[in-house]
């Protein structure tokens, strides 16, 4: 098994979520600033053309971060990244997809319309004209956010869960891109710090 990595965000998510959880995998770094994931080797390997994938042993391709690291968990089995019981898978599985439609989503596309234009206009179709709306659609979800995570510690509950993975690597590319969170953001601000603070964010 391996995994195709990359600059950004979403294999950064796959990274942190392996390092909570111990496991090490061979990486074939793929230069996406360069455009080679839209290029025939790699997509060869993986015709959607993005990072990161996963290629397992009988040959067959495992693409989504949110699918790869609920793949990992099942292989290695414990702790409660994803949830011990379907309640509390549920309750991983319900965030996660909050965060990624929520904030992930309009966030990367809005840095990919605007800031990242250069970058992106030849690989997709990009709507620099939505940029500004989509980022805050973002920030709109991020102030929601704030008061919903009032008294508790993390985006699912009391537990550290994909959640915060997910929505801490793309608060940090968001930082990184023109998007910083809103400083009026306290909770998110807290838990931001706090989480930030775990050697897995180094991944
Ligand atoms: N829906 C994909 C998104 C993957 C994605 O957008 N990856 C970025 C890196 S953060 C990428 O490959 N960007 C380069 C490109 O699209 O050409 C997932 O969940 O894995």
């Amino acid at each position: 098994m391996k995994l195709y990595n990359s600059v950004g965000p979403n294999p950064q998510v796959v990274r942190t979520f392996m390092a909570e959880k111990g496991i090490t995998l061979p990486l074939e770094e793929v230069d996406i600033m360069a455009g080679a994931n839209r290029q025939a080797t790699y997509l060869k390997a993986n015709p959607a053309g993005q990072l990161p994938a996963l290629l397992l042993d009988d040959g067959s391709l495992v693409t989504e971060i949110t699918v790869i690291c609920e793949y990992l968990d099942e292989l290695h089995p414990g702790g409660d990244l994803i949830g011990a019981t379907p309640e509390a898978r549920a309750q991983t599985r319900r965030w996660v997809r909050w965060v990624d439609l929520n904030v992930n989503e309009p966030l990367a596309n809005g840095f990919r319309f605007s800031e990242g234009l250069p970058m992106f206009q030849d690989r997709m179709r990009c709507l620099p004209e939505a940029a500004d709306g989509l980022k805050a659609c973002a920030q709109d979800k991020l102030e929601w956010l704030d008061k919903e995570m009032t008294g508790r510690d993390y985006v699912a509950g009391d537990t550290f869960t994909l959640a915060d993975i997910l929505l801490h690597c793309f608060l940090s590319f968001g930082a990184a891109v023109g998007q910083p969170l809103n400083p009026e953001l306290k909770t998110i601000g807290a838990w931001f710090e706090r989480v930030g603070a775990r050697p897995s964010m180094a991944a």
